[in-house]
């Protein structure tokens, strides 16, 4: 399964690796940076250790995040995206609500647009469809800024998926075709730890769509719930939960430690086999 992101090819026929680009000052894993020029660095070295796509966001959407304004996203991605599209040759995505954002960051350069929100902002769903590149629809329950306050499902896997249902409705009717989707459970987004576990243990049924899964599990909450871990020291956890989602089908792991996120995938995949080398033995 390849898929086209304004003419670079993302290749999901195995699981790979998204590589977190932070350009927020209030970056939930710390890791948040707004110098371009550093961006880019980091974005080169993140490619060099296997990441497929670069995910540049300038909004935290991280629990209890605040919304800045179009103004102050644009100013802090579109300038690195515009560096990022000459000197990095894996397609771009950009992490944004806004569909003013989104049309700038496809005018520099992004090649996919990963959305938080399932483009239910308005404007959104308009600016995709028109900018047609791919998309990736995750499910949130609330906002950033309140979501985790009381996060409450009679079935959370099923309202997941129904809500799936609806956004692909909705996506349809705006002209964007089921093969430009991408969909991921929004882990952290409005969920208990109860309701993540839930999710990643169901993961499988998620095939149904037919669609590729996206999953962002990497340094949050969840972690600190199971482990008691601060965010600095998730990387154990952050891996173990990479490894478990694409067992189970992920096939794009928005990730902040490519190197040892790659590795882990390299051990999954000959251990399923897919790749060849030890499997005639
Ligand atoms: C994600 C994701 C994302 N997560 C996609 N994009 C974030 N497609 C940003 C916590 O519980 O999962 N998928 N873009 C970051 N958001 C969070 C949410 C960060 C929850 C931390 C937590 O700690």
């Amino acid at each position: 399964m390849i898929i086209d992101c304004a003419g670079k090819s993302l290749d999901l026929s195995r699981p790979a690796v998204m590589g977190v680009l932070n350009l927020t000052p209030d970056s939930f894993s710390g890791d948040g940076l707004l110098d371009p020029e550093a961006a880019c660095e980091r974005a080169l070295a993140m490619q060099a250790a296997g990441a497929a796509v670069i995910d540049v966001g300038g909004e935290s959407t991280r629990p209890g995040a605040r919304r800045v304004t179009v103004a102050e996203e644009l100013r802090r991605v579109v300038p690195v995206i515009e560096r990022l599209a000459r000197r990095v040759a894996v397609p771009i995505s950009i992490d944004t609500r806004h569909g003013e954002v989104m049309r700038a960051a496809v005018q520099a350069g992004a090649g996919l647009i990963n959305d938080i929100a399932a483009l239910r902002e308005p404007g959104a769903l308009d600016a995709a469809a028109a900018l047609g590149v791919p998309v990736i629809l995750t499910h949130m329950q609330g906002e950033p800024g309140t979501m985790q306050q009381a996060p409450r499902y009679d079935d959370v896997v099923g309202e997941v998926m129904a809500f799936f249902d609806q956004r692909m409705a909705a996506c349809r009717r705006a002209g964007i075709a089921d093969d430009r989707v991408l969909l991921d459970p929004g882990f952290g987004f409005g969920k208990t730890a109860a309701h993540n576990l839930a999710l990643l243990r169901a993961l499988p049924r998620f095939a149904h769509f037919r669609r590729p899964l996206a999953v962002g599990l990497s340094r949050k909450s969840l972690i600190g719930d199971l482990t008691g871990a601060p965010v600095a020291s998730r990387l154990g956890g952050s891996i173990a939960l990479a490894v478990l989602a694409a067992e189970r089908g992920a096939r794009l792991l928005r990730v902040h430690d490519v190197e040892c996120t790659i590795q882990a995938l390299a051990i999954l995949d000959a251990v399923q086999a897919t790749g060849g080398g030890a499997s005639t033995v």
